[in-house]
């Protein structure tokens, strides 16, 4: 997380980090340490005590002198003698060697505990002016910072990531889904054209044999019809014949009609 995503994500809000003593200074600090910082390590302390127990190895220190001006991500710790716990908060842009301005949390309004052990919040995570009176130093995040928001950026990446991979098996298993369906279509139409190639078959094999017996049948009409044919043919020869043998010149118009007839 930067730091504006840390001013964006906390600015009016309350956060009891430690889940102890209710909302201190310290929890913004705690929580800034671990989530802006990158030191996985919870630093034991009041506020005051900040400044020699953060650590080295993610911190470079400076002291408060009269020209110090600190720069936005910069912690400001206080003195003990402040209030006698001490205070932090985190450094924004536009400190001045007069004045800071600051996003902490128990300022300007002190919590209090209460008679039976609850707590009475203060003020909530806000940018606020502050003076220098009675700051100790200033811890200064080392350069894994960079690093640190890299990593943020690669787990965000990852998220992504992950969110389009469960997209894609969203998508896998509906087209599977669709797929199969499909497939049952498709064997019940193969199944069905099967049947129909069956009833073809079949109509195809009676088809054909009434051909043959319709073709039998032309075959001996065909035949039967040549026979008539020469039996007629056989019947104009013989009256022809009738017809020279006999002098049908003679014959009245009545026995020439008597003759076709025979
Ligand atoms: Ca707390």
């Amino acid at each position: 997380m930067t730091l504006n995503e840390f001013v964006q994500r906390w600015n009016g809000q309350y956060d009891d980090f430690d889940n102890y003593a209710s909302t201190q200074c310290k929890d913004t600090f705690s929580r800034y340490n671990r989530d802006v910082v990158g030191n996985p390590n919870y630093v034991l302390g009041d506020a005051w005590e900040l400044y020699a127990k953060a650590p080295d190895s993610y911190y470079e220190k400076i002291r408060n002198t009269a020209s110090f001006i600190p720069r936005a991500g910069d912690v400001c710790v206080w003195d003990k003698s402040y209030g006698g716990y001490g205070h932090v908060a985190i450094c924004l842009d536009g400190c001045t060697a007069n004045s800071l301005r600051v996003l902490g949390q128990n300022y300007p309004v002190t919590s209090k505990q209460n008679a039976d052990g609850s707590w009475t919040k203060g003020s909530p995570n806000q940018i606020v002016t502050m003076s220098y009176n009675k700051v100790y130093g200033f811890l200064r995040p080392k350069e894994n910072m960079d690093l640190l928001a890299e990593l943020n950026n690669c787990k965000s990446n990852l998220t992504l990531n992950e969110k389009a991979v469960k997209e894609l098996d969203a998508k896998y298993t509906e087209l599977s889904i669709y797929y199969t369906d499909t497939r049952t279509q498709l064997e019940k139409v193969n199944k069905s054209y099967e049947e129909l190639d069956t009833d073809f078959d079949t109509y195809r094999e009676d088809s054909a044999d009434k051909i043959d017996e319709l073709g039998e049948t032309i075959k001996k009409n065909k035949e039967q019809a040549i026979l008539d044919l020469a039996t007629k043919q056989k019947k104009i020869d013989d009256l022809e014949q009738a017809i020279k043998d006999k002098d049908i010149s003679k014959l009245s118009f009545w026995q020439k009609v008597a003759l076709l007839f025979t």
